[in-house]
């Protein structure tokens, strides 16, 4: 399976961060490719990415620093959850799952993922990455995943929030808010932007969670992504017992560059300034979500 011509590998070389994070922290954003022969991509995927598998993914953990990954299943791998299962099974304690599943799963099939460390589902609302999918059928999933204590994690763009909000909002789990909620960060009213306010408003429900992820995709200046820190560091420091981050490794869809994973950890300091936050960001909230 041939990667998209127009694909963007991940870094090659990351820098080892000048910032030392704190025992036991976990990157609570990361997904795992194939590889491909192994694991073989989905016939519905948007995209063909080039293979990331779990050792890469262990290595960069290791390499940064980091004691714990959250993976998260990417949508090329559609409800096909072999690779990120694998995955877990091989780190035991030291990673957890979001999976992607179809609104038919079994309840065997979720215990057994539920056995290997996976602990909640992620619903996606991008068009670019995903078919849409009517609420009844995430309805039933939601039915299923209950029982078991699991969250949802949510993808979606910060315009789109309106079409889903009640939706969201009737969710009878944790939810998760992937990306800041991908707010526009070059918008002259910055932060007052009516957008960004409605994601904070939507927090201001103890249910939902935030990861202050993906600077890189969010930029638009570029690295070292200084456009985006005042919007992770507003809510780091606004919800700071419901703030998750990630390094969102392998990067899928990059356009502009592959981020180092190292630059992205140095700006950790920067978006949570004081070690009472960097501990709570990086290891309290996602001990408490994922292996509480
Ligand atoms: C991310 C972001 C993206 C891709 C996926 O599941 C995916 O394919 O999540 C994206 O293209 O914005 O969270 O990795």
């Amino acid at each position: 399976m041939t990667m998209d011509p127009d694909y963007l590998p991940f870094h090659p070389d990351p820098r080892f961060p000048a910032f030392k994070a704190p025992a036991g922290a976990v990157d609570a954003h990361c997904h795992v490719f194939g590889p491909g022969d192994q694991f073989p991509y989905h016939p519905a995927r948007k995209y063909t990415p080039c293979d990331a598998g779990k050792d890469q993914l262990f290595a960069l953990r290791d390499h940064l620093g980091f004691s714990r990954n959250v993976i998260v299943q990417a949508s090329c791998h559609g409800p096909d959850n072999r690779a990120l299962v694998d995955a877990l099974q091989t780190a035991g304690e030291a990673a957890r799952g979001v999976a992607f599943v179809r609104r038919d799963v079994e309840v065997a099939e979720l215990e057994a993922m539920h056995e290997a460390g996976v602990r909640g589902v992620r619903f996606n609302f991008l068009k670019r990455l995903v078919d849409s999918t009517p609420r009844e059928h995430y309805l039933e999933i939601v039915e299923k995943i209950r029982p078991l204590g699991w969250h949802i994690v949510v993808y979606f763009e910060a315009n789109e929030l309106h079409e889903i909000e009640d939706f969201l909002r009737d969710l009878p789990t944790t939810v998760v808010i992937d990306h800041m909620g991908r707010p526009d960060v070059s918008a002259p009213e910055g932060l007052a932007h009516p957008d960004y306010q409605w994601i904070k408003r939507l927090l201001s429900d103890e249910k939902f969670w935030v990861k202050v992820s993906c600077p890189e995709r969010l930029t638009v200046a570029g690295p070292p992504y200084d456009d985006v820190a005042p919007f992770a560091r507003d809510l780091v420091e606004s919800f700071p017992d419901r703030v998750l981050w990630g390094t969102d490794w392998p990067h899928p869809n990059m356009r502009s560059h592959a981020p180092d994973d190292g630059l992205l950890v140095d700006r950790i300091p920067i978006i949570a300034p004081t070690a009472e936050l960097q501990q709570r960001l990086l290891i309290d909230n996602p001990m408490r979500l994922y292996w509480g």
